[in-house]
């Protein structure tokens, strides 16, 4: 690994010049282009790739920009940009990395260099495109996505069999044996014979719906689709307490834009789960906050153990819920239970949660995984055309509210009101201060 330490080394010098001419590249590139990010976002995704570069050559593998080419190209995927934008970035960094080596090495070093920097950049472009066709063309993605620990002595390119990315920014694992993640996956897959699992994992926030968590689901829903899988089980992790806490409010705008506008990856994933063609199921051990309660709404069935709870907690932050979430409350659940749940912010707990039939079955926690499971193998065998339909039916009878755009437009000229106040900003501070917050009504 001498020869990876000295890359090391220039590119620890090299980092700033490097990645300003990546920038500049895909600028000039862009220039006649349809949708340019903005010059931050672009410096932020080739500062990320460099470090990855970097990362790969200090461990001699390729995993960790395979595990984040698979969550690149789950991320762009579901915001609609295309394989050729997302690879430009890979492109023109090879191209200038080679660039700044070859001129600062040893003739002897270059060959070695290049077969290094290509392995690495077309390890992670490679996996790049596998997640890329497996989303949009029905690939099965599955597999683990190591098998690489050699990836760095083999040729450019080599690295990881055939299908063995995951489409998912994580690691799907066909067959009933466990998930095999990449160390940092927080979304993970598991396929058991039509039924589909998809496990939540993000210990260390308590699995709040980052963007990275929310399009990670997306990208797993639609692996799991192109596997023609016809029931789906969205549950936490095992051990974990809280099912989800909720939003990533970390991630939240800080005011004088809509917390919870149609583009927030938490809205994209509602819409994918209520629009999913076959039955997702909630399997709910723990505690449930905030937009988790609207994605266990958006599911079709929700069974739960006792440790279950359930909580909508905007009004602890001081944030105006959307319209579009609040109507899926109000297809689901009695008005005056929404009311005392929106205006306490106090969590439901499990056997109130059954009277009141936000979930449909009860059942000890010890029986909890099987009592779901046995239920998702049923639907998984009824008809998927009857229950697509079935299922879009009922989305588009409880979604139809026809409303006057006057109405509507001043339901938002409201909710502005509450997002660019100064009580929002205070429950974003309390909540990272951990203190409570101080509202003041304005
Ligand atoms: N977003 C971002 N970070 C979060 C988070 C969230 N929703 N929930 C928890 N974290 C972070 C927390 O800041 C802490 O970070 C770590 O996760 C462990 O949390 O380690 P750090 O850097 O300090 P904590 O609080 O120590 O864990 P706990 O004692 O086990 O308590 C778990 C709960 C879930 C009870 C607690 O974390 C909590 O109250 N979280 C917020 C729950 C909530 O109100 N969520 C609503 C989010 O808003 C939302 O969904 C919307 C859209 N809404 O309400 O309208």
């Amino acid at each position: 690994m001498e020869i990876s330490m000295r890359i090391s080394a220039v590119l620890a010098q090299a980092g700033d010049r490097v990645i300003g001419d990546v920038v500049a590249a895909l600028d000039q590139r862009d220039q006649a282009h349809r949708r340019a990010p903005s010059q931050a976002e672009r410096r932020h995704d080739v500062e990320h790739l460099f470090d990855l570069v970097r990362q790969c050559l200090q461990d001699g593998r390729a995993d960790p920009i395979i595990t984040a080419s698979q969550q690149i190209a789950a991320d762009r995927f579901a915001a609609g940009i295309d394989l050729a934008d997302t690879q430009a970035t890979f492109v023109v960094l090879e191209d200038v990395l080679w660039r700044h080596l070859s001129a600062e090495l040893a003739a002897d070093q270059q060959l070695e260099t290049l077969r290094l920097v290509n392995t690495i950049l077309g390890t992670g472009k490679d996996a790049l495109a596998r997640t890329y066709v497996a989303l949009a063309q029905g690939g099965s993605g599955t597999g683990p996505a190591d098998g690489t620990a050699d990836a760095l002595t083999g040729p450019p390119g080599s690295a990881g069999p055939p299908g063995s990315a995951s489409t998912d920014g994580t690691a799907g694992t066909s067959g009933t044996g466990g998930t095999d993640a990449p160390v940092d996956a927080i979304v993970q897959t598991a396929v058991q014979g039509k039924v589909g699992i998809i496990t939540l994992d993000d210990r260390q926030k308590r699995n709040a719906i980052s963007a990275r968590m929310a399009n990670s689901i997306v990208a797993a829903l639609a692996s799991l689709r192109a596997q023609d899988m016809r029931t789906i089980v969205i549950r936490a992790a095992a051990g974990m307490s809280v099912w989800s806490s909720g939003h990533d409010i970390s991630e939240l705008p800080q005011g004088r834009r809509d917390p919870l506008g149609y583009d927030d990856p938490l809205e994209g994933l509602l819409r994918a789960i209520r629009t999913f063609p076959a039955p997702v199921v909630a399997m709910v051990h723990g505690t449930v906050w905030g937009g988790a309660l609207d994605l266990v709404l958006s599911c079709d069935l929700v069974i739960a153990d006792e440790t279950a709870s359930f909580a909508i907690t905007p009004a602890n932050l001081g944030l105006p819920y959307n319209t579009t979430g609040l109507l899926h409350f109000v297809g689901r659940l009695p008005i005056n239970l929404i009311k005392e749940m929106f205006f306490t912010a106090a969590p439901l707990d499990a056997q109130k949660a059954k009277e009141w039939m936000v979930v449909n079955h009860l059942v000890a926690s010890g029986e909890l995984e099987a009592a779901t499971l046995e239920l998702a193998r049923i639907m998984a065998t009824k008809s998927p055309m009857a229950m697509a339909v079935i299922k879009e039916q009922l989305r588009v009878l409880t979604d139809y509210q026809p409303i006057a755009a006057q109405v509507y437009e001043r339901l938002q000229g409201l909710r502005r009101q509450a997002y660019d106040s100064s009580d929002y900003l205070e429950g974003l501070r309390a909540f990272a201060e951990k203190r409570q917050p101080i509202f003041r009504g304005t």
